[in-house]
């Protein structure tokens, strides 16, 4: 057989390889929304970070380009150029096999993160182009694609070169194809947030950005030579701490272990785990590891103090966590995921290496620092009282539910029990309210009308988060508790609803209190957020009526432009709405309630980064960056069907 023979065979299980990808793009990258396009440049950024792991990069560069592609760089050893056996260069089977990283690259740093991390491949099948330029043994190769398939004739083999260089690393330039995305247009913010995320944890690496496509074009450079104690401070910025972040480093079981910590005034934890440098949104054993080894140590602390003495209780682990700031990072050379969306590491050795590691170094920083030692466990003290109090109040809530859920009537609950097909709307306003009661399908549809302004839950005490009618309504609509840092009562599994939709008019007031409501479940009921079960309703803003024709509904101001493109001024008039009070119960059925025809946006947090931007955001006390936030939501929203 000849060398080309063969080359014809590989390129035939290739080519069927990233057919397979084409066709099922979630599989591989997640979805096909923004979400999972910008989860392209993340591969591609992953392999490059892999090779700072390795030792041998230093400096990556991301460049969104005018023409919709995008550009990554690095200063690395470039990606092998020689001959593989099959008679190709290694280059071309990193870009056309499905996981070709790992195949034919045996060295033991390669630690892949999990779900996604199937590389350049999948880039590749999922672009209209790409473009590889290697700068290695003084020479600059090139290669092309087009989706996924070589299109770049080889030189007896090899890859042409096209120019010399003295210095050594990889480009890769790729431009998403439309046919595949529901759209192309990256998202800076959330590129940005997550480059930063890896500097953070990869403190030795450069990580610049820049964003050709507007006319003033942005760049930025992440560099945190602090690592993880500069994430924990980041995390903080907006809170009052009780000391610096501490940081524990060591290794155990083959595994890496890089803890920060810093506890700060506010009565909440945030803990945060990563593996392989990839976020783990629904923690995992490092997390557990973490918890259960910082308990037992800070209990044992509380009883050496006299803090605890010998007839009380131990500090429960959220009792200790109050205030806690957190930032675990485990690399791991195989690492398993569980959990519904597999971000939840899985490994059991995790938990016994990063227990081992916090065990031996958290006593040897309290040891040495006992003002932090008292002032954290003065934080437990604290929460332990609230804790009890609260489980009195807790009693008093669940012995009054029946009640309160009777005398305060307002809640229109659906027909249907199975909460697989309920949904419950959260109406702005009294009188939207009726009319939502009226326009709805009784059958599957519940509508919980509040009034005005609910309590802002990041200002009050629990306390007073409880006494409000309107939230004790509400959590007992959904029917499955609540947790608050110090115990935990919530059960997704009892939720009534698979949907929660919050409808709010679309101005500042109704900016306001989508943002309270996120900020409830975000504190309270974080699940029914990252669980997929929060939506946002999107009334449209217009109602055009032409002379002639049918009338149409307008969602944003760029529909509205459309629309005044395609309709000459005078042939039609136009109805703006304030609110959703304006719209009788037909209006709002078709517009906001049918799931046919209605809009609406599903809230999710994407990683940990843009989860405490979110945060911070929601919980801030300046009004504008929390309009951003929901008007920004609002610009994404799609149609939901
Ligand atoms: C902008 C994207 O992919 N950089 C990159 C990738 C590789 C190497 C260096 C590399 C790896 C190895 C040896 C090795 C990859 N090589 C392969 C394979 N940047 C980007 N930089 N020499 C260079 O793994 O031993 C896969 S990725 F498989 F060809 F070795």
């Amino acid at each position: 057989m000849t060398a080309h023979e063969t080359y014809d065979a590989a390129s035939i299980s290739v080519l069927e390889g990233l057919e397979a990808v084409r066709k099922r793009p979630g599989m591989y990258i997640g979805s096909v929304s923004r979400k999972g396009l910008n989860h392209l440049i993340y591969e591609i950024v992953d392999n490059a970070v892999d090779e700072h792991l390795a030792g041998y990069c230093f400096r990556i560069q991301v460049i969104l380009e005018k023409d919709g592609s995008c550009t990554v760089t690095d200063d690395g050893r470039g990606i092998p150029v020689d001959l593989h056996e099959k008679g190709v260069p290694a280059e071309r089977l990193v870009f056309t096999t499905l996981h070709a990283g790992g195949k034919f690259d045996n060295s033991a740093y390669k630690t892949s993160g999990g779900l996604h991390g199937v590389g350049s491949s999948v880039v590749n099948a999922l672009s209209l182009w790409l473009d590889v330029r290697i700068s290695r043994d003084g020479f600059v190769y090139h290669d092309y694609y087009e989706k996924g398939e070589p299109a770049l004739e080889l030189d007896e083999g090899f890859l042409p070169k096209v120019g010399k260089s003295s210095r050594t690393g990889t480009a890769v330039r790729f431009l998403p194809d439309p046919e595949i995305f529901e759209r192309t247009d990256f998202s800076a913010a959330e590129v940005k947030s997550r480059l930063h995320e890896t500097a953070y944890l990869n403190p030795e690496l450069i990580l610049e950005f820049e964003d050709r496509r507007s006319a003033g074009a942005e760049k930025v450079i992440f560099h945190e030579p602090e690592g993880l104690a500069g994430f924990v401070r980041d995390l903080n910025q907006h809170t009052e701490v009780l000391h610096d972040p501490v940081c524990l480093k060591g290794e155990a079981e083959g595994i890496k272990v890089d803890i920060s910590f810093q506890y700060c005034t506010e009565f909440r934890e945030n803990v945060l785990g990563f593996c392989n440098n990839i976020y783990n949104s629904e923690g995992g054993t490092h997390l557990t590891g973490f918890k259960t080894t910082f308990t037992a140590v800070m209990n044992t602390y509380a009883r050496q103090i006299g803090l605890l003495k010998e007839k009380d209780a131990n500090f429960t682990g959220a009792d200790i966590r109050n205030g806690l700031t957190a930032v675990i990072s485990i690399k791991h050379p195989d690492p398993r995921f569980e959990g519904q969306t597999k971000t939840k590491l899985d490994n059991q050795d995790a938990a016994k290496a990063v227990g081992k590691v916090a065990g031996e170094q958290l006593v040897l920083y309290f040891d040495r620092n006992l003002e932090t030692l008292k002032s954290v466990l003065s934080c437990a003290e604290k929460a332990a009282k609230i804790r009890r109090s609260q489980e009195r109040a807790k009693t008093n809530l669940l012995t009054r539910q029946k009640y309160s859920f009777d005398t305060n009537g307002k809640l229109a609950n659906c027909e249907k029990k199975d909460p697989a097909q309920c949904e419950i709307f959260i109406v702005e306003g009294d009188s939207a309210g009726g009319s939502a009661k009226t326009a709805r399908n009784r059958n599957y549809q519940a509508i919980l009308p509040i009034r005005g302004k609910i309590l802002n839950v990041e200002k009050a005490s629990i306390d007073k988060v409880l006494a409000n009618a309107e939230i004790k309504t509400m959590i007992n609509a959904f029917g499955c508790g609540f947790s608050e840092g110090y115990g935990n009562d919530f059960d997704i599994g009892k939720l009534r609803y698979d949907k929660i939709v919050i409808m709010a008019d679309a101005d500042v007031d109704g900016a306001h209190i989508s943002t309270l409501l996120l900020t409830l479940f975000y504190r309270f009921m974080p699940e029914l957020i990252t669980q997929g079960h929060v939506y946002i309703a999107m009334p449209p803003l217009y109602k055009a009526m032409p002379k002639k024709g049918s009338e149409e509904y307008l969602y944003d101001d760029k529909a509205l432009e459309a629309y005044r493109r395609r309709h000459k001024p005078g042939t039609f008039t136009l109805q703006r709405y304030k609110g959703l009070g304006e719209m009788d119960a037909e209006q709002l059925w078709e517009t906001t309630l049918n799931p046919e025809t209605r809009r609406m946006k599903q809230v999710g947090i994407e990683d940990a980064r843009m989860a405490s931007d979110v945060t911070e955001v929601l919980m801030g006390s300046e009004v504008p960056p929390r309009k951003a936030f929901i008007y920004e939501h609002a610009k994404d929203a799609e149609l939901d069907v």
